[in-house]
């Protein structure tokens, strides 16, 4: 095996991805498979990737038996079947999956010609091209003009803005602790920004006429980024599905895209991250050193400094998981680390209450794997957050990331119900 992971090192991989005719990697016939690696886990991780499998993620087995769930192409099925491996299928075929997950739909415009009018709902029944992203946070802030603004948390390496919304209560804007939602800073996982829009949505349609709704933005201002990897998103949507990081180049290689959830300065370039440019969970080669990163950790410092933060949210998905700090170390435990123990297992009840969804809870490195440079630990242990949380949305793996349309809104419900019992209970 030493030797296979040597002329891995020095034969860069040949990705033979296959493209359609509009240069977008096609999928079909790709199986997508839970495998449980047994023994020498290094080994398997070199042997799925002269398979060329796509690694979609993995659970270290502190609760479940090791697993890592991949994708497997159509002409490495037959080696990897000879592997004899314990394994499971979660797909027949991804590029079905993909299928149906729908066309992106063009932008529903609001069903009032009013300024005044909400987005409408129909946003939660397709997924979307970026462009219809910012349209929906436009019409988001002109339905609730006196409490929001739009906000730009710095530039993507590609130069777009980032940008989100900032929505407040009575006491005016910026006069109470703060509430920071970063949605799809993983560019494939799409239920992450519908969720996050779904959770705006509901606090600007329900201050004018709901009591609880109105306590929480009376209580906290809200910056709520849907999208903080815009140029992943479209990199998603324009040729390859499974794209998870930025799309960073860098004069030192031909790999392109640094994981901005393995680039935070705190505890930066340890365990469960990579300092290969071509993996997915590439640290970068200065902590901080992505725009994307930049950006949001600069609101965030800023947010720090000013009525602080009480609760910070990286929406992700798949899995279904309440994370709580650390990503960093298995044996760290933050102040009040039992507290926000005890608060993730009951909005994870809250959640399940709604449509009997479970998802499991504990912090991130025992529950799920070790995160080096991930954002919960920046916020908790550098900026102060009171909660410095990471939620895995839907699925557990039959769909994965590719979700199908139809479960957006039922996602973005059941989050709402979670988080409507958080930010009353904590
Ligand atoms: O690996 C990750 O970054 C997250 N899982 S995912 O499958 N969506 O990629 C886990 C993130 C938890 N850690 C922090 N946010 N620190
Ligand atoms: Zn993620």
């Amino acid at each position: 095996m030493k030797l296979l992971q040597l002329l891995l090192l020095i034969a860069p991989l040949t990705l033979s991805l296959r493209l359609d005719r509009r240069g977008k990697v096609v999928y079909d016939g790709y199986k997508i498979l839970r495998v449980v690696p047994g023994g020498d886990v290094a080994a398997f991780e070199a042997q799925l990737e002269s398979l060329e499998a796509i690694d979609l993620t993995h659970n270290h087995g502190h609760l479940d038996e090791e697993h890592f769930d991949v994708a497997i192409p159509p002409e490495s099925l037959a080696a990897f079947e000879a592997l004899n491996l314990t394994s499971e299928v979660l797909s027949e075929d991804l590029g079905a999956d993909i299928a149906l997950e729908g066309e992106l739909a063009e932008y529903p415009e609001p069903e009032l010609a009013a300024a005044a009018a909400l987005p409408s709902l129909d946003w939660f029944q397709a997924y979307h091209a970026y462009s219809a992203h910012l349209t929906f946070l436009r019409d988001l802030q002109s339905a609730l003009p006196s409490n929001s603004e739009l906000i730009t948390a710095g530039k993507s390496f590609e130069g777009r803005d980032i940008q989100g919304i900032h929505l407040w209560g009575s006491g005016g804007k910026g006069s109470k602790p703060a509430v920071y939602f970063h949605g799809n800073v993983h560019a494939r996982e799409w239920i992450s920004s519908k969720v996050v829009e779904y959770i705006a949505y509901q606090l600007v349609a329900g201050y004018g006429n709901d009591a609880a709704v109105k306590a929480f933005l009376d209580n906290y201002d809200f910056y709520i980024l849907p999208v903080v990897n815009p140029d992943g998103l479209i990199y998603t949507q324009s040729t390859n599905r499974l794209w998870r990081k930025n799309r960073q180049t860098r004069s030192s290689t031909s790999a392109v895209g640094t994981d901005i959830n393995r680039n935070w300065p705190y505890k930066w370039d340890g365990t469960g991250s990579s300092t290969s440019p071509g993996s997915g969970r590439y640290r970068g080669e200065r902590a901080g050193d992505t725009p994307e990163n930049t950006g949001i950790r600069q609101l965030g410092d800023q947010l720090a400094a000013g009525r602080g933060i009480k609760l910070y949210i990286d929406w992700h998905s798949y899995g279904q998981y309440i994370l709580t700090p650390y990503g960093y170390s298995c044996s760290a435990s933050a102040e009040n680390q039992s507290r926000q123990n005890t608060l993730a297992r009951s909005t994870a009840n809250a959640i399940t209450s709604l449509y009997g969804t479970a998802f499991t809870t504990g912090p991130i490195c025992s529950t799920l794997y070790a995160t080096a440079g991930g954002s919960t630990d920046y916020f908790t242990d550098v900026n102060k957050a009171e909660f410095g949380w990471a939620i895995e949305l839907r699925d557990t793996g039959r769909n994965g990331f590719t979700l199908p349309a139809t479960q957006i809104l039922a996602s973005g419900e059941e989050a709402w119900v979670g988080i409507k019992y958080l930010l009353t209970n904590f």
